[in-house]
């Protein structure tokens, strides 16, 4: 009989073996028919599934609305320092890449994660703070270096605002603003930032717009698929920065010793 020799990779999501690519079965000339976006081509090779359109346009909106916020921030600030020292392409984008982590721009999973984790156990937002606090963890998603109560990050309030006219429901949302809430009572910078907006209206988009199963939404938040929106967006950003220090023959970067406390303690 016929026998399948045994192959060394699984592959899922996307197949160049006809005619024309499909993306999780739809081809290039349906992707132009149907007017499909980036949001849509995402959702085909992320979860192999199309989404209502006010779900890609929410992702097309993250996208937008991270993909940079300015040369002050690590990921930036790495990049334009490879690109200053005549690096190419690849290199600066991953080495600002390199700093999204829980600190920076990687804190949509955790924020997700922690969310879930403490609405659907009811927790108040106050034991949830607090409980984190215990732990010597800080709420991941809260807080920011240059927003604050008065000066508010206006990704936050867009996305909110666009969530709030076209989600089903912002049950995690509300969870989150109800964290802010607190944390707000303790330190002014204690906003939910652009990393936790997203975390909470993410869960609310997956549980709401009825394309994925409970156990489906336990594995992206497990696998930790949130963080990629960050990096995709900030990648349009710091290529950006590289091809602008490259354009302005930026020299070699030298931080200059001032700005350094030697010291020997
Ligand atoms: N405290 C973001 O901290 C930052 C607390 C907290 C409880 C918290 C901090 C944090 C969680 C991680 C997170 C995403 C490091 C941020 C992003 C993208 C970006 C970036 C940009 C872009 C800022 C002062 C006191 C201390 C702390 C307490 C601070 N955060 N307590 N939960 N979450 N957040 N990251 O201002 O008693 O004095 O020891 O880690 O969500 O990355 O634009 O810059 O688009 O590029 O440096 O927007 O909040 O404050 O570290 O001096 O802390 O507040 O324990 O208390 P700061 P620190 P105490 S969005």
């Amino acid at each position: 009989g016929k026998v399948r020799a045994p192959t060394h990779v699984v592959s899922t999501i996307c197949d160049d073996r006809g005619e024309e690519p499909t993306y999780a079965g739809v081809n290039m000339t349906t992707l132009f028919e149907r007017d499909y976006g980036v949001g849509d081509v995402l959702a085909l090779l992320w979860w192999k599934r199309s989404l209502p359109a006010y779900c890609t346009k929410f992702i097309e909106m993250c996208v937008m609305l991270c993909a940079d916020h300015g040369p002050c921030v690590s990921g930036a600030h790495n990049t334009i320092v490879a690109a200053r020292a005549g690096k190419d392409l690849v290199s600066c984008l991953t080495s600002g890449l390199l700093t999204v982590g829980p600190r920076f721009g990687g804190a949509v999973d955790d924020a997700a994660r922690c969310f879930k984790a403490a609405r659907d156990a009811n927790l108040s937002p106050h034991l949830f703070v607090e409980s984190m606090k215990k732990k010597g963890l800080r709420v991941p998603g809260i807080g920011h270096r240059i927003k604050s109560r008065d000066n508010r990050d206006s990704r936050v309030l867009l996305l909110q605002q666009y969530a709030r006219a076209h989600f089903p429901q912002v049950r995690y949302l509300d969870y989150a603003v109800a964290v802010e809430d607190y944390t707000l009572s303790k330190a002014a910078n204690l906003v939910l930032n652009v990393d936790g907006c997203i975390g909470a209206l993410f869960l609310d988009l997956l549980a709401s717009c009825a394309m994925f199963q409970a156990h489906e939404i336990d594995e992206i938040v497990d696998i930790g698929y949130l963080n990629g929106l960050f990096v995709l967006a900030r990648s349009i950003g710091l290529i950006g920065h590289t091809f602008d220090q490259k354009r302005l023959k930026q020299p070699l970067y030298r931080h200059p010793w001032e700005d350094v406390l030697y010291t020997k303690v």
